[in-house]
């Protein structure tokens, strides 16, 4: 018994050095495992005399439950600095800020035309779309523009083939409603349209958004009040509006919408080009040419259609002054709207 003391040391000693929940078990297994220091010791107590073993025995039963608890005691404390290292680790700051997403918006051209939108789907017109890649026939020939037309020439015009082009404006939608469709109705057919021309105010790809009204007795007054409600809701409701005759090869008659110029109030500035009027869109009654070659009788039916392109109108509303800055995509333009 006299070594009992020294192993007493060493297992203590060796505990407080373990590290690892498993270590324990090696410290476990070499003393009081099944060929353990311990229990080699408690096997040659049946050698001894009675007396001896007796209370031999009862200081090896001592020291094995003095290295059990202390084995216990130890893993406990393992196990909690182990929990304790991993709630460290993984330690989330719920009061450290976000990182700021700045929210998206639309483009400008996206909210003018949704704004367009939104005003004459109020007054019953509905939606229509088409291709952006026409034939000669939709986007020209039906809409009664003549051969020799300057607007049919290459210098103007995307031809992807003899007679398939880049639709120059969204008549040739309202065209193919027409054929769809059964009268009374009035549609509107916003998108992109594109010409041969490049400067300070055309891009060879913008906007337009056309309107067709058609019905049994639809008149220039319907035109008029549509016209005038439309432009009164979006610029404001007190602004001049003017008709002027015009001439279109699908209407007729014709005529160009104006508004009084809404920087100088119609006293004359750069925008208004001294006239204290711009020019907004264009419009008229369906030509019955046009009607007749998309089969509806000129005598039963009439309708009224008009057109505007949507950078000038955003241009105005914003007053931006190089149309150019719509494609940019500079950040800092497009924060602004
Ligand atoms: C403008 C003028 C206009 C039309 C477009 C049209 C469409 C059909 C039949 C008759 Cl299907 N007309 N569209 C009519 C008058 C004017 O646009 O200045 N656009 C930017």
């Amino acid at each position: 018994m006299d070594d009992l003391s020294s192993i007493k040391q060493s297992f203590l000693h060796e505990l407080s050095l373990v590290q690892g929940i498993a270590g324990l078990d090696d410290i476990r297994v070499k003393y009081l495992g099944k060929k353990g220091v311990l229990t080699g010791k408690l096997k040659t107590l049946g050698a001894l005399p009675p007396d001896e073993r007796r209370s031999a025995g009862i200081v090896l039963n001592e020291m094995k439950v003095l290295m059990e608890n202390e084995l216990a005691l130890r893993k406990q404390a393992l196990k909690n600095r182990e929990l304790e290292k991993k709630l460290a680790s993984e330690a989330l700051d719920i009061t450290i800020p976000g990182n700021y997403t700045p929210p998206g918006r639309l483009h400008p051209l996206t909210q003018t035309m949704l704004d367009i939108i939104d005003i004459f789907s109020a007054m019953g017109f509905s939606v229509e779309e088409g291709p952006e890649v026409e034939t000669d026939y939709y986007n020209f020939e039906a809409l009664n523009i003549p051969r020799e037309h300057p607007a049919r020439d290459m210098q103007d015009t995307f031809y992807v083939s003899d007679d398939v082009v880049l639709r120059t404006h969204t008549s040739p939608v309202q065209i193919r409603a027409m054929q769809k469709r059964k009268p009374p109705f009035r549609i509107i057919a916003p998108g992109k349209v594109y010409r041969c021309d490049a400067d300070i105010s055309h891009t060879p790809m913008f906007h337009q958004i056309e309107g067709l009204m058609v019905g049994e007795d639809i008149s220039f007054s319907h035109l008029k009040a549509v016209l005038e409600a439309f432009l009164h809701r979006f610029f404001s409701p007190d602004v001049p509006v003017r008709f002027r005759p015009s001439y279109f090869p699908f209407t007729e008659p014709s005529a160009e919408v104006d508004i009084g110029c809404i920087f100088c109030k119609g006293a004359g500035c750069r925008t208004c080009k001294t006239s204290g009027w711009i020019e907004i869109l264009g419009a008229g009654m369906v030509n019955p040419r046009v009607f007749e070659m998309s089969g509806y009788d000129p005598q039963v039916y009439s309708g009224f259609a008009f057109g505007m392109g949507i950078e000038r109108i955003a241009m105005l509303k914003y007053s931006i002054d190089d149309i150019r800055l719509f494609y940019e995509n500079d950040i800092r333009f497009l924060r602004q709207f």
